[in-house]
C-alpha cells in the first residue's frame, strides 16, 4: 500500500506524540549524587499507570516499578551525611495517600536500587531511616539501615511494635499472660479505658495480630485482634 507524504508525516506525528507522552518527565531534582563535586540532574519519567517509571541521571537510566501507583516525585535525600554520596528517592502517594518510596544510589556509571519503603520516611542523615507505617488504627515505626557493602536498605525488625492508642471496653473480655497460654490475667471492665501498648505481628497474617493491653488497674495481658474488634470501641480505624 502506498501512502501519501502527508499521511506518512501524520503517522510520524502520532507515533512521536505517543512516545513523548509515554516518556513525559514528571519530576526532576539536582544534586551531586555521586559525590564527585559536580551536579547531576535526576529526571523521573512516568511510563504507565501501574507504577512503572524510568529514572535518568546524566546518561544513565534505570527502570523501576512502584507497587502503590503512578510515580509522582523524585527527590534528593542524604541517608548518611558522613559520606559524600546523596541518594535518590522515587515516590508515589498511591490511591489513598499510601506513601511508597524506592531508593537509588548513583555512582557515576550506574544506578543501584537500594530498596523499597512504605510509609512516611524520617531521614536525618545518620544512616538510618525510620518509617511511619499505618496499621489500620495505629502507626508502626519500622527502622531501616543502609548496608553500604550490599548497597541495600535493610529492615531492623522488632519483636513487638509500640502502639500507644487508647480505647474503651464495650464488653468485658479476658487478657492473657502470654499469647499461647489461656492463663487469664484480668477481665477488662466494661466501660473502662484501656491502653494498647504493643503489637505482635510475628504471625505475618493480617487478622491474627496480638496486642498487649494495659487494664485500667495497670495490669498487662494479651488479646487477639478478632476479639478486640468485637469488644472494643473508639479505636481510630482508617484505611
Ligand atoms: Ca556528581
Ligand atoms: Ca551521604
Amino acid at each position: 500500500m502506498k501512502r501519501s507524504p502527508a499521511a506518512v508525516l501524520f503517522i510520524c506525528f502520532l507515533l512521536c506524540g505517543a512516545a513523548a507522552s509515554a516518556q513525559e518527565a514528571v519530576s526532576s531534582c539536582k544534586g551531586d549524587f555521586d559525590g564527585d563535586g559536580k551536579q547531576e540532574e535526576a529526571v523521573l519519567s512516568r511510563i504507565a499507570e501501574d507504577g512503572s517509571f524510568t529514572l535518568s541521571v546524566g546518561n544513565v537510566s534505570a527502570k523501576g516499578k512502584l507497587e502503590n501507583g503512578e510515580a509522582d516525585l523524585v527527590k534528593k535525600v542524604d541517608i548518611d551525611s558522613s559520606d559524600k554520596t546523596r541518594e535518590i528517592a522515587v515516590h508515589t502517594s498511591g490511591p489513598s495517600d499510601d506513601n511508597e518510596w524506592l531508593f537509588y544510589r548513583f555512582d557515576g556509571k550506574s544506578l543501584a536500587e537500594l530498596g523499597r519503603i512504605f510509609g512516611s520516611c524520617d531521614i536525618s542523615g545518620n544512616g538510618i531511616i525510620i518509617a511511619d507505617q499505618w496499621m489500620g488504627f495505629w502507626i508502626k515505626k519500622e527502622k531501616f539501615i543502609l548496608d553500604d557493602t550490599a548497597k541495600k536498605l535493610k529492615a531492623v525488625p522488632q519483636q513487638f511494635y509500640f502502639v500507644g492508642v487508647e480505647a474503651k471496653v464495650k464488653k468485658s473480655f479476658p487478657i492473657f499472660r502470654t499469647r499461647t497460654s489461656k492463663e487469664v490475667v484480668a477481665n477488662l471492665m466494661e466501660g473502662s479505658t484501656v491502653l494498647f501498648v504493643a503489637s505482635d505481628l510475628s504471625s505475618g497474617d493480617y487478622g491474627d495480630e496480638w496486642y498487649l493491653i494495659r487494664s485500667k488497674t495497670g495490669l498487662l495481658g494479651w488479646a487477639n485482634i478478632a476479639r478486640i474488634q468485637e469488644k472494643v470501641e473508639g479505636l481510630p480505624w482508617a484505611d
